[in-house]
């Protein structure tokens, strides 16, 4: 090999050793700097990235959905929480990651236990009814309503859904 091709190939690679440190600070500064660093489609809130579906699915498959791109279902402790998801949530029904199916009690998916807010139900919710015809066991998931309160449903019922999961934001 002669000394000019050995020279270039030094240069180039330097040259990419540069390139990738300039690509990594770019990352870093729109991580830190913007919105937060979400996926596309994915709105940044507080440290979490959310995700409001266009389609339908039973609570499980949500479940999964959001799991498969290393998220959950919506799991709400602040209030502040609570007004982001339901300023983007009204008035469409979406299923969030809380339910009494595994245990009978309400616990999120992640499985640490709810404490019930009557203020975040509609008035008689959660009501276990098991009259939707849809088989076996009563109301087990919940989902948003369209003023923003919760009721129970049959898990197997189809809805829009909300995901979570942390944002890659280094602050
Ligand atoms: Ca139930
Ligand atoms: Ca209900």
């Amino acid at each position: 090999m002669s000394l000019s091709l050995l020279h270039g190939r030094r240069l180039l690679s330097s040259g990419l050793a540069l390139l990738l440190v300039q690509l990594l600070l770019l990352q870093y500064l729109t991580c830190t700097m913007a919105e937060g660093c979400c996926p596309l489609d994915w709105l940044y809130f507080s440290s979490s990235c959310y995700f409001f579906s266009k389609t339908a699915l039973s609570w499980d498959n949500a479940r999964d959905w959001c799991s498969d791109r290393n998220g959950h279902l919506v799991i709400m402790h602040t209030e502040e929480e609570w007004e982001f998801v339901t300023r983007h949530s009204m008035p469409t029904f979406y299923w969030i990651g809380l339910t009494d199916e595994r245990t009978g009690k309400w616990e999120w998916v992640n499985q640490t236990p709810y404490v019930m807010n009557s203020r975040h139900w509609k008035p008689g919710q959660p009501d276990s009814w098991t009259g939707h015809g849809m088989g076996h066991g009563d109301e087990d998931c919940a989902h948003l309503h369209s003023d923003g309160r919760l009721n129970d449903l049959h898990c197997d019922s189809r809805m829009r859904f909300v995901c979570q999961s942390h944002s890659q934001r280094s602050s």
